[in-house]
């Protein structure tokens, strides 16, 4: 932490500066325009957020502080987490001091497991994962300052105490759900020796003779921690966390936003479809059975889960390291081999079919056939662990944003009627 915080410490007041010039020099430049159909359509397009951890490129997909995703797939989560937030990879020194900071933090009070507990069984595990962080919320420490007075240009010390504890806590809430929720046994607490995803692996209690299950962790923790700002989980997260709400709250909000079946749900959505196409040919079926079943799906109303982006236009990197991870671990699987099989048929209908501007698989097209593969067979738990890792993403990105003084969300919205009475009169003036 002490690494860290120097490091932050020393990149913070010339950023600060920076924005300062920006926004004092060309304030009024225009950077992007809204038309009538944006404003109806989820603001696709619209460059209206500002996020430095990551971007996410239309063809090339996600780049972490610059770098390529596919180039960050063998690091470590803790190198990813100081990545995020610095623009630069630890040194061995403030590698094994974040480490070592996040297995100190790695606590959960009881009173976390009591609430867990007295859910009904049948909960579904992201709303047990939400409402843990919730629950937490006493413990923050940028509320305990900020109440004791805090100046707006410390805000985001408190906040880096409670993204750290965040980061650390939320693999111990997760896998705690996994045992409380699917009757696993006894929860299994942190192993202080291990990293991040080795304990999340460690801590579900999945067997693993080979370490190749934390492998996966690891490289979970990794792709999906970040993709830039305007995506549903991370825009909550921020949008709560603009009102100086604090990080508990906030990333507990945006986990609800990944509940949902177009965003992280889709992990859980892709796997059972892929699972009804075995159940149903009883195994891998040919491509042309496979051809008309997918036809099926879109004809019957519903998506084809993992396929489409709202910003992607080509396949995602990150389910190429998927598939390659698979390709490694479990070519034999009817399961990965499915996947591989729709990821050849898949986009050529979506094309024929002209609807979904893009037609190639998402991160969760692949996923969660790896998490079936090593036993993991609680499709409904899946997103947990996307939730695991996009807090790394989202608490970096609140840090940044109290550095900079972000202030609180608040676009300008306007009425149907006040659309129709302004582009009516334009076109009436031409
Ligand atoms: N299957 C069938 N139709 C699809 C489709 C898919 N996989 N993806 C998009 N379409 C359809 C849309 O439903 C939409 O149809 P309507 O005009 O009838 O409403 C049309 O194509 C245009 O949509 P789009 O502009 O291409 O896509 P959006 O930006 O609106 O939405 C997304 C993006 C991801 C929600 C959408 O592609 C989708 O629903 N995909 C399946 C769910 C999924 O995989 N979600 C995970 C995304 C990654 C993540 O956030 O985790």
């Amino acid at each position: 932490m002490a690494t860290l915080k120097e490091k932050l410490s020393q990149i913070i007041p010339p950023l600060r500066e920076e924005i300062r010039h920006l926004i004092q020099e060309y304030g009024k430049e225009v950077i992007s325009e809204v038309t009538v159909a944006q404003a109806y359509g989820g603001m696709r397009g619209v460059k209206a957020l500002v996020c430095d951890t990551s971007q996410v490129d239309n063809n090339r997909g996600l780049f972490i502080r610059g770098r390529h995703i596919s180039e960050l797939t063998g690091k470590r989560p803790e190198e990813i987490l100081y990545l995020l937030l610095t623009g630069e990879f630890p040194d061995a020194d403030a590698l094994n001091d974040l480490t070592s900071e996040l297995q100190r933090r790695a606590t959960v009070p009881e009173y976390v497991w009591d609430v867990l507990r007295a859910m009904p069984p049948d909960s579904h595990p992201m709303t047990m994962f939400s409402a843990a962080i919730l629950v937490l919320e006493k413990e923050s420490i940028f509320k305990q300052q900020y109440h004791a007075g805090l100046k707006k240009e410390d805000f985001w010390i408190p906040t880096l105490e409670d993204a750290l504890n965040l980061v650390a806590r939320v693999p111990v809430l997760a896998a705690g759900i996994y045992r409380l929720r699917y009757q696993k046994g006894e929860i299994i607490p942190p192993d202080p020796q291990r990293d991040l995803g080795a304990n999340l692996a460690h801590m579900m209690g999945v067997p693993d003779p080979n370490g190749e299950f934390a492998n996966l962790m690891r490289l979970y923790l990794v792709i999906y921690c970040d993709h830039e700002n305007g995506n549903v989980s991370a825009m909550t997260t921020h949008t709560v966390a603009s009102a100086l709400s604090n990080l508990y709250l906030a990333v507990s909000a945006g986990m609800n936003g990944l509940a949902g079946p177009l965003h992280g749900l889709a992990m859980e959505e892709c796997l059972r479809w892929i699972l009804m196409v075995k159940e149903k040919f009883g195994g891998v079926p040919t491509d042309e059975a496979l051809h008309k079943f997918a036809w099926e799906t879109l004809e019957s109303g519903q998506v084809i889960p993992g396929y489409g982006h709202a910003v992607l236009r080509q396949t995602d990197p990150r389910f190429l390291a998927i598939l390659e991870f698979g390709r490694r671990v479990c070519p034999e699987d009817e399961v990965f081999q499915l996947v591989e099989k729709t990821f050849k048929v898949v986009p050529p209908i979506l094309i024929e079919q002209g609807k979904a501007k893009d037609p190639w698989p998402n991160v969760d097209a692949a996923s969660g056939s790896l998490l079936w593969h090593f036993g993991v067979r609680e499709l409904e738990y899946y997103t947990v662990l996307f939730g695991v890792a996009r807090t790394l993403g989202v608490c970096s990105q609140a840090v940044i944003s109290r550095a900079i003084g972000s202030p609180i969300v608040r676009p300008k919205s306007v009425t149907t009627q006040w659309i129709r009475e302004t582009v009516t009169k334009k076109t009436a003036a031409v």
